[in-house]
């Protein structure tokens, strides 16, 4: 399996449907730790940390990453970190813990779906890699 940075400097940024519109729809599997009417969380495929938590819009409207970021997405990305913190409590990560958004290949960013990733549960460095 390619290492997220791989992944990374493969993936074409685009605005096309991604494998995150996939498990929005249900079409594959993932394990759902949060849901309502604008986002989703689940845990993330390739773990960096025990808790390792993924937040996504279920409606992309061009939000491919944080650098497409318009005014009329002000809201949701409140929205997206505010369900950061509520998954955070709801998981027990009271010690502290890390929420990134990766954007473009320099970013890492692999899936051109803005997410942002929640991070716990290890004590963490500083700088990141
Ligand atoms: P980024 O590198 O910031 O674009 O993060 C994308 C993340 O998405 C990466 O940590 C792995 C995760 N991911 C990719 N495909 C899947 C999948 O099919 N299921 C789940 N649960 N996570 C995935």
């Amino acid at each position: 399996m390619a290492s997220e940075k791989e992944a990374a400097l493969a993936a074409v940024p685009s605005d096309s449907p991604t494998i995150f519109d996939k498990i929005i729809n249900k079409e594959i599997p993932s394990t759902v730790v949060y849901e309502d009417d604008k986002v989703l969380a689940f845990r993330d495929i390739s773990p960096q940390a025990p808790t390792h938590i993924i937040i996504i819009p279920k409606v992309k409207d061009g939000l491919t990453g944080i650098s497409k970021a318009e005014e009329r997405h002000i809201d949701i990305l409140g929205y997206l970190l505010y369900t950061a913190k509520l998954v955070a409590k709801q998981e027990g990560l009271e010690d502290g813990y890390r929420v990134v958004i990766n954007d473009g290949p320099s970013g890492c960013q692999s899936v051109y779906h803005i997410h942002v990733h929640l991070l716990g549960g290890r004590q963490m460095n500083w700088p990141p890699g």
